[in-house]
């Protein structure tokens, strides 16, 4: 007999950690603003989130490894705006966040959601970020609570 193992998105127990560049504030603020609404509407109390502001995406992978192997937070949430430039400098800033999130979460077991935009204009991170292509901020959101409830329910 199989069992399946169901998550949920109720985040009234769930403490959670977000990683913000302030690159491309202009834009990380929306997305920040969407995860912020999207874990108050899985019932996350504002005092169950720690925000911290690191100068870049380039940075966010290393405050996210702070915050996941500290055992304090369920899921972290990484948020960014990588813009294609006049240069290469873009390719490695959205190669290094994409993968070193991506190392944080299987070193430590935690969620790690990666929220970084990486676009090739401003107006198409503008979109996904509160804009016609919703919220990637709030979808982060959603994608944290489900997968640290998963991840509880398992063990
Ligand atoms: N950081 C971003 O978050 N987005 C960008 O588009 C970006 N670009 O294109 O330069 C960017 N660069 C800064 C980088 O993240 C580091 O802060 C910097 O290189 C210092 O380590």
């Amino acid at each position: 007999m199989s069992k399946r193992v169901e998550s949920s998105t109720d985040g009234s127990d769930l403490r959670i950690g977000i990683v913000v560049a302030k690159f491309n504030e202009f834009i990380t603020d929306k997305l920040l603003e969407g995860a912020e609404e999207g874990l108050a509407g899985c019932g996350v109390s504002a005092d169950a989130i720690t925000i911290a502001s690191v100068p870049g995406s380039f940075e966010i992978p290393v405050v996210a490894s702070k915050m996941a192997s500290s055992g304090v937070y369920d899921a972290v949430i990484c948020l960014g705006a990588v813009v294609k430039g006049d240069t290469d400098h873009y390719e490695f800033v959205a190669k290094e966040a994409a993968n070193g999130i991506a190392q944080v979460a299987l070193k430590y077991g935690v969620p790690v959601v990666f929220g970084v935009l990486t676009t090739h204009t401003v107006q198409h991170a503008l979109d996904r970020a509160g804009g016609r292509k919703g919220n990637a901020g709030h979808s982060c959101a959603l994608t944290a609570i489900e997968t640290a409830n998963l991840i509880r329910n398992l063990s």
